[in-house]
């Protein structure tokens, strides 16, 4: 991409607006514009960043066994008469009336939807368990809509939604889901750490909010302080094993971990104080497990292998992308902007030609954006005529993971410099080189 071509309004003030450091970053470097209260664009970079991080959560999914399907946003107020939630939901639920006067509303989640999809065609045992989620917008009419994309009226969401025969099977679900959020927020660059939570109005009794831990969070959060070192299940972890999983949930709740809502003083209390830890966190993610609170009212049953009907045990799990790219901004940034990790950067490289219009360092710069873009990286190329200074700024700004600097001296002999936005070390070497480094 050329940014002289590109979409990218970067704002040279702090935006008066921004509380906290992620929304400041995020509107300085053009990636999001509010539309209305807590509805936001998502501007091109934004949107780069943004699908990355879907496509980390989708094959993390995969990888679990959940299925991805795509569900609309509008619903008819029907179903959620089925289920008893259309009253209960109260103001946070935008309700909406088509031409025909019939009521209809913004999903703020699916559990009903995803539930009349399952009782359509799945009549047996055999075809469980099935998971099945997709990546969607939700609209929840929120009090105090903050933070940018932290906390807005419209937002994204991956929903899963599993079903299974018995307690017993949906839980190995829970687990499936419990071990991919936490590969899941690894592969983000984050550390969450899994907390037993309230449940709200999903409802259930078994529930687990996927906290990081950032002075901005919203949450109180209490844990013991192992949680920082534990490891996270790696690529070959066995899905289908109902007793490797349920060791991976085990010891990922052993210790004490809970947000405010579900405190228990006493039992913090008895850690002692050095291993404590006592912060705020960010949810960005949330489990449940609901048994048969949905399928009981709206009569979703399959048939057992003992030839009755049975209503089938379901739970759900969400995760919030458009809260965790300010999320990680909040976990990872610096004086001069966003350092993004690798597997979310909007760019793997940006190329800065430092004089553009000066044939040599233009011809440095168009054979390694081709060589780059050649071998399948995501580069953005710097061939604006803003002055050198302006360049470094905006490319620190932006948070791309490495810089490739071509300047009028350095490409004289053959060189241009390489540097890592993170730790800010810059290296010389040969443009060979620096093609290797990213090709090879
Ligand atoms: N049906 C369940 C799970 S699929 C559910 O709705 N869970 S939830 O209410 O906990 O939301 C799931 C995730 O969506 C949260 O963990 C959070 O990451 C994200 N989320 C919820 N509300 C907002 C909001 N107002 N703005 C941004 N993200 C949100």
């Amino acid at each position: 991409m050329r940014l002289s071509r590109y979409f990218m309004p970067i704002l040279k003030e702090n935006p008066k607006e921004a509380e906290i450091v992620s929304h400041r970053l995020m509107l300085r470097a053009g990636m999001i514009r509010q539309q209305s209260q807590g509805i936001y664009s998502w501007l091109p970079l934004g949107k780069r960043v943004l699908d990355k991080v879907n496509a980390v959560i989708r094959e993390e999914q995969n990888r679990a066994g959940a299925i991805e399907l795509s569900m609309p946003t509008l619903q008819s107020a029907e179903l959620w008469q089925e289920s008893g939630r259309y009253d209960a939901y109260g103001k946070e639920m935008l309700r909406i009336k088509d031409r025909q006067e019939r009521p209809m509303l913004y999903g703020p989640t699916n559990e009903e939807m995803v539930t009349d999809i399952f009782r359509a065609s799945v009549k047996s045992y055999k075809d469980l368990p099935l998971n099945l989620y997709h990546i969607q917008l939700k609209f929840r009419d929120e009090i105090r809509p903050r933070f940018g994309t932290m906390r807005s009226r419209e937002f994204m969401m991956k929903d899963a939604y599993s079903f299974d025969l018995t307690r017993e099977a949906a839980e190995h679900s829970y687990n499936k889901m419990f071990a991919a959020y936490l590969r899941t927020f690894d592969r983000l660059g984050l550390r969450a750490i899994p907390m037993r939570a309230d449940t709200g109005p999903i409802g259930g009794n078994l529930s687990h909010e996927f906290i990081i831990l950032a002075d901005t969070g919203e949450s109180e959060v209490f844990c013991h302080k192992d949680f920082v070192g534990f490891d996270i299940p790696g690529e070959r972890t066995d899905f289908d094993s109902v007793e490797g999983l349920q060791a991976i949930f085990d010891k990922w709740t052993s210790l004490y971990a809970a947000t405010s809502e579900m405190h228990d003083e006493a039992a913090f209390n008895a850690i002692p104080e050095s291993e404590r830890l006592s912060a705020r966190g960010i949810e960005v993610g949330h489990i449940f497990y609901f048994g048969t609170k949905y399928s009981e009212p709206m009569g979703a049953k399959v048939q057992g292998p003992d030839g009755k009907e049975h209503f089938v045990h379901m739970g759900s799990y969400g995760i919030g992308p458009t809260r965790l790219v300010p999320a990680i901004i909040e976990a990872s940034h610096d004086d001069n902007g966003i350092i993004w990790p690798a597997s979310v950067a909007p760019f793997d490289v940006v190329v800065i030609n430092m004089k553009a219009g000066d044939e040599a360092c233009d011809d440095t710069c168009e054979l390694i954006y081709a060589a780059l873009t050649k071998a399948g990286k995501d580069v953005l190329y710097d061939d604006t005529d803003d002055r050198a200074g302006t360049k470094f700024a905006t490319a620190d700004l932006i948070g791309v993971p490495l810089q490739i600097i071509a300047g009028p001296r350095a490409v004289a002999n053959g060189e241009v410099e390489v540097k890592d936005r993170k730790t800010g070390a810059r290296e010389t070497m040969t443009i060979e080189a620096a093609i290797n480094r990213f090709v090879a």
